[in-house]
């Protein structure tokens, strides 16, 4: 036996322990041992059940992702997978009991429905997790699910890859029993009792009775079909997913087996499958910061303060409470302070409305904030968060305020947007507890945190806000200092060049189009209008003396402002609004204006296609990220992907930008960012990293493995 799977017995039982920390992912020799354990049970005549357990924090997570990339890349074959592994398991003579704590995932669960019994401890919790990473269940669990469940429940649980907790388990059929006690104590006994009984093992693929199909089942798979039609959007696996599980109902076990088997391989195949694997990855990977002492320590953070109640700050103590977090918010005046707390009591509210929370956890929430005009209230917070407007004088002012009276070891952090986390540190006399907590609006609930190093930012402040953000149910991504840092630097090329192709001649409403059915969860332009167009010229008239003259920019900045079409707050903008909607209309009058305005500048009109939208836009995103990448601004281009899937709403099953690079091949993308200089100016010009891997026939994924050789 492997050091991966242990075999002992005890009171004829045989005890088969699967040790592959950290999660018992079923990685090469793991399968193997177990199956090794299997027939040596088989043989050995003093064992009379099997127990198979997970040693360590929990029982399998599933198969290895590692693995599964490399046969969705197409660089190792799938081989046998699980299922004789799981023939042997059923076929025992011998009962087989599985013994379920933390989580039984993927083929996880897959082996435990193979076993004859399940007893599950009281906290753990089961799932088939597959559509999260592109794919379906692959070792029959869309055939034995079903079996234990009945077709709509298997459907619903295989589509959305939903975990569920052991109480609901045990209702649904999954497990059949729960403990409070010694979870292998209580299965060895049951395995005993159930080699003492005179009932052959029971066998998962040869029940049948939860099978049938009627009219309510074809009803609860449509409105299953509805409800995730919007998450799912672009996506094939889950679809996939259900169709393997209603062939349940359709085909004996094993031909169900090979349908399954077929789908799988279409998922495995997929882009769907790459992008999202690699997104499972990337998301990992964020907390590895590579020049940080490996065993620093987070201080904890039990307190904080927010200065500013506005837009950000309101939405800023809202994800400290909603973490437990108790928070000081600090306002100007009582007229600002009222505001914004009433504007938190509004959308609790709407969350009350919506059933996220009840009455009571709101009142609870609520109770933790404490509302001020002073800044000595803040004395006693660990981390004092600013959110005031974006103006480097008034931040400077403020964060002297903020380190007159802040406890020594307190972490100061700033909100900005766009401004030099240097500058404002050194308005300090501590400038290394300074950074930047860059929270996206709303900040209550975009998942996005950058994590903004100043020049002179400690290790210490860094490791205690990567471990807030995780905390705070935030996803922390560390970024180096520059303006507007890795998102909003991107976003400005992405935006421009949207704005660019409709002066051309494309419409509005197709640039957006092209851009949402690619699967972003809006255009550019209409998430401009969300923004407000007049931030957007602020932000311009800071920095316009920096950009060079020969520099290309859009037309329309001034006029958006000058006409007060700020977009969704003014009704108007690059679409225009009826009142409460914001869902913009087409609107011809502004798109004659912006011919006019083309027709002034000498830019000829022409048909846009769609691949050139979406190369445009898509590729000035990742030639700035490629810049991003070769100045350390990002760590790796994984986190790059990290934080526009999760702040910006590109589309998870791409894998985010640099990932849909690396999949459209760096070599295209070079000569197609190369053809765009010659044709629209210098403003297009490769990035070195660009070229250079493109020149060597690498990835932006191989650039990242040299800090993990
Ligand atoms: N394969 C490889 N590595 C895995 C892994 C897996 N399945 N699960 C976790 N890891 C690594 C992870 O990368 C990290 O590594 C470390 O373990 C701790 O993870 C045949 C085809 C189990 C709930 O999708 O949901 O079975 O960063 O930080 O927060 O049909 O991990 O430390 O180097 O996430 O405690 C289905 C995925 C596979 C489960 C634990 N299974 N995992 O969460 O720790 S497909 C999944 C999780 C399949 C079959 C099909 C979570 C977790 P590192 P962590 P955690
Ligand atoms: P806002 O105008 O809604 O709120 C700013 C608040 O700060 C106002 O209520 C003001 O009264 C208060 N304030 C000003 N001086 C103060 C002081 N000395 N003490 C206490 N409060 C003071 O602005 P916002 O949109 O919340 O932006 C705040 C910061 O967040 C800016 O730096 C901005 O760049 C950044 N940011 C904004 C967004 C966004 O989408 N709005 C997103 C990310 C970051």
């Amino acid at each position: 036996m492997s050091e991966l799977v242990r075999y002992q017995t005890q009171q004829g039982v045989a005890i088969i322990g699967v040790n592959n920390p950290p999660v018992n992912a079923l990685g090469p020799g793991v399968p193997e041992g177990i199956l090794a354990g299997i027939e040596k049970a088989r043989e050995d005549e003093g064992v009379r059940a099997v127990v198979l357990i997970g040693e360590g924090r929990t029982f399998i997570a599933g198969a290895d992702i590692k693995q599964l990339a490399l046969m969705a890349a197409g660089k190792v074959s799938r081989g046998a997978g699980l299922r004789p592994l799981l023939s042997a398991i059923e076929a025992l003579s011998k009962p087989v009991v599985c013994a379920i704590h933390g989580t039984a995932l993927g083929g996880g669960l897959e082996i435990a429905m193979a076993c004859h019994y399940r007893i599950a401890n009281a906290g753990a919790r089961v799932g088939q997790p597959e559509v999260k990473i592109g794919i379906i269940p692959g070792a029959e669990g869309t055939q034995r699910l079903p079996r234990l469940t009945g077709i709509a429940a298997a459907a619903e649980l295989c589509a959305t890859g939903r975990m569920v907790p052991a109480p609901e388990a045990l209702k649904l059929g999954i497990v059949d029993a729960l403990t409070q006690e010694d979870l292998l104590e209580t299965s060895i006994q049951f395995a005993q009792e159930r080699a003492a009984s005179a009932e052959p093992p029971r066998k998962t693929s040869a029940l049948d009775e939860k099978l049938g199909t009627d009219q309510a089942l074809t009803d609860a798979l449509d409105q299953l079909k509805k409800g995730i039609a919007r998450k799912a959007r672009g996506l094939k696996a889950p679809f996939r997913a259900i169709e393997a599980v209603t062939s349940a109902a359709q085909l004996p076990f094993s031909e169900g087996c090979e349908k399954e088997a077929e789908l799988f391989d279409a998922c495995l195949r997929s882009p769907e499958a790459q992008g999202l694997m690699h997104v499972f990855f990337g998301e990992r990977a964020i907390t590895k910061i590579p020049d940080l002492p490996p065993d620093l320590k987070p201080t904890p953070v039990q307190s904080a303060a927010v200065v500013g109640a506005g837009t950000m700050g309101g939405g800023i103590a809202m994800s400290y409470i909603n973490a437990g977090i108790p928070v000081v918010l600090k306002e100007v005046d009582q007229a600002s302070l009222d505001k914004g707390l009433d504007i938190i009591r509004h959308n609790y509210a709407a969350s009350v409305k919506r059933g996220k929370f009840t009455e009571e956890q709101v009142e609870k929430r609520l109770a933790l904030i404490t509302p001020t005009l002073s800044y000595e209230d803040i004395a006693r917070a660990d981390i004092v968060v600013e959110a005031v407007f974006e103006n480097l004088e008034l931040k400077r002012k403020v964060f002297r305020e903020i380190d007159a009276v802040a406890k020594p070891t307190a972490i100061l952090a700033s909100n900005t947007s766009t401004l030099d986390i240097g500058q404002i540190a050194d308005a300090t006399q501590r400038p290394q507890s300074v950074i930047g907590n860059h929270f996206f609006s709303p900040a209550n609930i975009m998942k996005l945190l950058e994590i903004v190093r100043g020049p002179k930012t400690s290790p210490q402040t860094i490791v205690t806000c990567m471990a807030l953000a995780k905390t705070l149910r935030k996803v922390g991504v560390l970024v180096g200092n520059c303006f507007g840092f890795v998102g909003n630097r991107m976003f400005n090329p992405y935006t421009n060049e949207s704005q660019f192709l409709v002066e051309e001649g494309a419409s509005v409403a197709q640039v957006d189009q092209t851009l949402y059915e690619f699967g972003w969860a809006m255009g550019p332009l209409a998430v401009l209008d969300l923004a407000g167009n007049d931030v957007g010229w602020r932000i311009h008239q800071e920095v316009k003396d920096q950009i060079p003259p020969e520099k290309r920019q859009p037309l329309m900045t001034d006029y958006l402002y000058e006409e007060k079409r700020w977009g969704q707050k003014t009704g108007k903008g690059w679409y225009q609004y009826e009142p409460k909607r914001r869902q913009g209309n087409p609107d011809p009058e502004f798109e004659a204006v912006i011919r006019q305005h083309a027709q002034d500048a000498g830019i000829p009109q022409r048909d846009i296609p769609s691949q050139e939208i979406l190369d445009r836009t898509l590729l000035a995103l990742v030639n700035e990220g490629a810049k991003i990448l070769e100045e350390g601004i990002a760590i790796r281009s994984s986190d790059i992907d990290i934080i526009y899937i999760y702040g910006y709403g590109f589309p998870a099953h791409r894998g985010g930008p640099m990932h849909y690079a690396d999949h459209l091949g760096l070599n295209r993308v070079y000569e197609r960012v190369q053809q765009f200089e010659t044709e629209l100016g210098p403003y297009w010009k490769p990035a070195r990293l660009l070229k250079e891997l493109a020149q060597q026939n690498r990835t932006f994924q191989d650039h990242d493995r040299r800090l993990n050789p």
